[in-house]
């Protein structure tokens, strides 16, 4: 096969993978040597898997878009989730989901399109043309200055890359042994709230759909119960599984008693307004005014009754700790409003006070490293860059970011994965101490 030079520079090629996971680009099609012809294209790029179309234009401007499905010239319109329109916008590019309810594109015989909207290699000519339907929503001027006409168009094929790069030291230090578990196990239980008045402490999660909130309160359960336990409801779907408010207590072991905290679950978070948890929803569950049990309502926030929310509630009944749960997986493609989202909520917890965690879950099937070994979690250079990532677009210190992996499909438990969880666990009670602490001084109840 011919070699083909990419006229992708290295820099900006890391950042496309970035947004794909750890992925390796090979690149199929290059127009100014293959031709613009549909045909050209097909020959190169069908049943190749998912593939990045790269354009540029002579104004200097780098986009396309990403497609998880192969090319086939079915004539039939596809769905895809994963499809996504990027532009290069200063430095960093920037992504643009296919609109909720619309196919992704019409796999036809001509050149490649998105959303019957963006064609690239229009009319078999080295132009860019937008038909202006609505399957995404992005500016032209924006996305490629209004300049039509380009000056190259690469498409490449995605895969996941099998070759992880390693450090040369962990860059956390972490025991991953039997011992280490036991002495959780034990401050754990024998933890006790830094402040007398509260028995129990409130840890609250929250984070977008699926991200697996209610999966880390199965897996601690499981450990304390000594297997694998689904009390909250757990999977995937396209909206959040869990509706209700739910506060777990979790027991020290099957009729064991009750231990010192409590892990509250939420509904998930969604990038529109009016749907997904509310964050006035959030502002209630903070002050300690939202029951047990409550069924969220996305179109109208909770309503405290009048009796209650004219008293504050005691420190017991409020939140300690909030834990940020984010998909590892899914942390490149957030999209600013859903990062918007959470950057309001973020202010809401710090205005009180409250500590914050970042637990970044789903390390497993994200680093195909951490998939085969658990404890090649901290020398993996790509979950380092994930939580580096994390801690920029949540506006938290790395320090701050704990990644886990939780039980999913497992049918026994594993000391990692129970040593992992429960230093995430343990560093929540620390944390829940630091606002005690501050929060004890400010309502002088020593
Ligand atoms: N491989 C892997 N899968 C996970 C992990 N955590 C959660 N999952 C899976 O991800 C899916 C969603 O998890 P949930 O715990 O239901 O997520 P949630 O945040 O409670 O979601 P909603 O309640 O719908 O907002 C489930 O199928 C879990 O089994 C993980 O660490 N690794
Ligand atoms: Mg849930």
């Amino acid at each position: 096969m011919e070699s083909l030079t990419s006229t992708l520079t290295e820099e900006k090629r890391k950042q496309l993978c970035a947004l794909l996971g750890n992925v390796e680009l090979s690149l199929l099609y290059k127009a100014s040597v293959h031709g613009y012809q549909a045909s050209a294209f097909h020959q190169r790029c069908d049943r190749q898997g998912p593939t990045l179309l790269v354009a540029y234009n002579s104004s200097g401007y780098i986009f396309g878009g990403y497609t998880s499905v192969d090319y086939a010239q079915s004539g039939e319109h596809i769905t895809d989730e994963d499809i996504f329109l990027f532009s290069f916008q200063g430095k960093i590019p920037v992504c643009i989901k296919v609109n909720s309810g619309h196919y992704a594109r019409l796999d036809d015989a001509g050149g490649p399109n998105f959303g019957q909207q963006l064609y690239f290699c229009y009319k078999n000519q080295p132009a860019v043309y937008n038909s202006g339907s609505k399957e995404f929503s992005f500016n032209t001027t924006i996305m490629y200055g209004n300049d039509t006409q380009l000056s190259e168009c690469e498409i490449y094929k995605v895969e996941q890359s099998s070759q992880v790069s390693t450090e040369e030291k962990p860059w956390r230090n972490f025991l991953w042994t039997a011992e280490r578990k036991d002495e959780l196990v034990e401050k754990i239980r024998n933890y006790k709230p830094l402040v007398t008045s509260v028995s129990l402490v409130r840890i609250l999660m929250i984070g977008p759909v699926g991200a697996g909130k209610s999966s880390f309160f199965n897996s601690i359960n499981s450990i304390f119960m000594g297997r694998i336990t689904s009390k909250a409801m757990s999977g995937s779907a396209g909206t959040s599984l869990t509706t209700q408010f739910r506060t777990y207590p979790v027991k020290d072991g099957r009729g064991g008693k009750p231990l010192p905290f409590v892990l509250c679950d939420t509904m998930g978070l969604e990038e529109q307004s009016g749907a997904g948890l509310d964050i006035e929803d959030i502002s209630s569950i903070l002050q300690g005014h939202v029951p047990d049990r409550y069924k969220f309502n996305p179109t109208a926030p909770f309503q405290p009754d009048e009796q209650k929310a004219s008293r504050p509630a005691s420190l017991q009944e409020k939140i300690h700790c909030v834990v940020y749960v984010i998909d590892t997986t899914k942390i490149s493609l957030m999209s600013d409003k859903l990062q918007e989202k959470l950057a309001s909520i973020r202010r809401k917890v710090n205005s009180l006070g409250i500590t914050q965690i970042v637990l970044m879950t789903k390390v497993d099937e994200a680093c195909p490293l951490v998939q085969r070994d658990l404890q090649s979690l901290y020398v993996s250079s790509y979950i380092k860059t994930k939580v580096q990532e994390v801690s920029s677009r949540l506006g938290v210190p790395v320090s701050c970011v704990l990644p886990v992996k939780n039980y999913s499909q497992e049918l026994e438990l594993d000391l990692n994965c129970d040593v992992l969880l429960l230093t995430a666990l343990q560093q929540m009670l620390n944390f829940a101490d630091d606002y005690l602490d501050d929060a004890d001084h400010v309502e002088g109840n020593i």
